[in-house]
């Protein structure tokens, strides 16, 4: 049975390591440290750590020592950890959650709580507006101000789903349904199926007999993910779960209405109703329950999607399209593009590794992208110098890299790695590594990690116009719940065609940057886009998932992405911009 115990761990690791860093005694600075790692390890196990237990591999995973195994033993017996229940006492229950946001790391809190005596989030909102915490030491009106900010944005992000997040959700439930027999179709709506980049509600639909369909119904409802039940009835049933207090949605409907329920609670709502509008102008009527010749009430269509559409006269529209952006009468030509697919991505070009703030080698990199993905390269592009906290990379550091990723590439056979960084972008716009080492990459991700507060464009597009620049990496700066994308004009997607310059699909779930307005524009004036994971660790590989959904829902085929493409091709993508900047003949 599915469950997501890893992320459960996590979670309560990374609260301790936040805890011992309130208390914030000299011993506990180490502790704080080790849980901080044990939790990011554990978020990143590619298998469920009970299957790392059994087999003994746990003890193997370095940072991974006989204590935390014994918390983790005992969470799995018990569900609980007593040292984390006795910690948690510590701390004033708001604050466990108010660490997570930015600019109320938990030495922060911990100077609020001691010298305002303030130990709820409400009082601290109230002294936040007050100026009692701009008085302290240390404060001031502009930290104030970003506090402020990031807990507007937090709670806004508390709001909606992150896809990704919503994916993990639904998916885990869908499992658990699956296992009912008397199911015969089964399948996310709603906005997750259109792999929007925010949800709101998830939502299941599902096919059944008329008589299992209490069953099923009963068996959602007392799933133990579900905290609270908003709604039960015989077709329908609304939850909160546990994780995140989401509402989740199920329907239960026939077998022979399956195609046209579907199409219904895909959405959007747009879509619908637009699609309803064109169905009545040819005398015929839609429903969730099928597809109907309006003067005499006779189904044509309903057991499948594509019969609705088909019905219609449409071709059928991929879930992602179906905004109402045009989607419905370029169906109606049939002339929908064809999209690119997870499988035709052929690579990752935007990877971390220990060289700086990734948690893996190169070597084992290399060994788990092999054996998990069918990739023909991927591309290290660990930070530069300039980003201290990530420790990267100077010019000497770089030559070193490139030389052990020669050696490593001879052990494969072939250069299955791209030598690559990820240069920082300064304040005037150069780079911060000499174009005398760049030139010797396969791939340049250059990216912006200072300064959000400017608009950025001059940055970006100085950035293009060096010519070993392969692609912008995170080209607008957002980050989910923690900081809105600085000022950026559309300028930066002509300047990327006329030098020849891709621009990232950045496929971490809380940037999803790129996101589908930004590439549907680029598309549009023939922007070439890169599709990266910005791998930090080995689960972030999945997340080209996230980066495909991006590309689709703004209109991309398997042409408008690079790494879609042979290393041959990329190539020459990368030579035809040096040529024109006349670095190479
Ligand atoms: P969300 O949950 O805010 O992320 O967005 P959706 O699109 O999942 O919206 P939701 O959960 O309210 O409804 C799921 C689908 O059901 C929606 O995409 C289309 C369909 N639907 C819901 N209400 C209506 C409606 O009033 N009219 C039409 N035509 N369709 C509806
Ligand atoms: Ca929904
Ligand atoms: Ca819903
Ligand atoms: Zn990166």
């Amino acid at each position: 049975m599915y469950r997501n115990i890893n992320k459960e761990l996590a979670k309560i690791f990374r609260e301790m390591a936040m805890i011992y860093e309130f208390i914030g005694k000299d011993e506990d600075k180490f502790r704080a440290l080790t849980y901080q790692r044990v939790a990011n390890l554990l978020e990143d196990l590619p298998d469920d750590v009970r299957n790392y237990l059994i087999s003994g591999k746990l003890e193997e995973i370095r940072g991974i020592g006989s204590h935390t195994i014994e918390k983790i033993k005992e969470y799995i017996q018990t569900g609980k950890i007593s040292k984390y229940e006795e910690l948690k006492k510590l701390v004033p229950p708001d604050f466990l959650q108010l660490m997570e946001i930015p600019g109320f790391g938990p030495k922060t809190l911990k100077r609020i709580y001691e010298e305002l005596g303030i130990t709820t989030k409400e009082e601290l909102i109230k002294a936040l507006k007050d100026g009692r915490i701009a008085s302290l030491k240390g404060f001031g009106e502009k930290k104030v101000k970003n506090m402020l900010k990031g807990l507007e944005l937090y709670e806004a992000s508390q709001k909606r789903l992150i896809l990704w997040e919503a994916l993990e959700i639904g998916r885990s439930l869908v499992e658990k349904l699956k296992n009912l027999k008397e199911i015969k179709n089964i399948e996310l709506a709603g906005s997750l199926r259109r792999k929007k980049e925010t949800i709101g509600d998830i939502d299941i639909l599902v096919s059944a007999n008329q008589q299992d369909r209490e069953k099923i119904i009963n068996y959602f409802v007392n799933l133990e993910d579900v905290k609270e039940i908003l709604a039960k009835g015989d077709t329908k049933a609304s939850v909160l779960i546990k994780q995140r207090e989401r509402q989740v949605d199920l329907r239960v409907i026939n077998p022979d209405e399956w195609g046209s329920a579907l199409q219904y609670f895909t959405g959007s709502k747009e879509h619908n109703v637009h699609m309803r509008d064109i169905a009545k102008s040819k005398g015929l009527k839609v429903s969730e329950y099928g597809v109907f010749i309006a003067s005499t009430g006779e189904k044509i269509a309903g057991e499948t999607e594509e019969g609705v559409y088909e019905a219609i006269g449409m071709q059928w529209i991929p879930p992602e399209l179906r905004e109402d952006r045009g989607e419905i009468e370029i169906a109606l030509e049939k002339k929908l593009p064809k999209l690119v697919e997870l499988s035709d991505i052929k690579g990752d070009l935007h990877v971390h590794s220990t060289w700086t703030d990734g948690m893996n080698t190169i070597q084992q990199i290399i060994e788990f992208v092999r054996e998990r993905y069918k990739y023909e390269y991927i591309a290290i592009t660990d930070h530069s110098k300039s980003v201290r906290v990530a420790h990267g990379l100077s010019e000497e550091d770089l030559l070193r890299q490139i030389e052990e990723i020669d050696k490593l590439n001879k052990l494969i056979g072939f250069d299955f790695i791209k030598k690559g960084i990820e240069v920082d972008i300064l304040l005037d716009g150069s780079l911060d590594l000499s174009d005398e080492v760049l030139s010797k990459l396969d791939w340049v991700v250059a990216s912006i990690h200072t300064h959000f507060n400017r608009d950025n464009t001059d940055r970006i597009i100085k950035a293009c116009e060096n010519p070993y620049v392969t692609a912008i990496g995170h080209p607008t700066g957002r980050i989910f719940g923690q900081r809105e994308g600085y000022p950026v004009s559309d300028e930066i997607l002509k300047v990327a065609k006329e030098t020849g310059t891709a621009l990232e699909i950045n496929a971490q779930p809380n940037r999803m940057d790129l996101n589908e307005v930004w590439v549907k524009k680029g598309k549009e004036i023939g922007v070439k886009f890169v599709i990266s994971t910005d791998s930090h660790s080995f689960g972030n590989f999945a997340y080209m998932e996230i980066g495909v959904a991006i590309a689709r829902r703004g209109w991309c085929t398997k042409e408008d992405i690079l790494n879609t493409k042979s290393w041959k091709e990329i190539q020459k993508f990368v030579n035809a911009k040096r040529k024109k900047f006349g670095v190479l003949k």
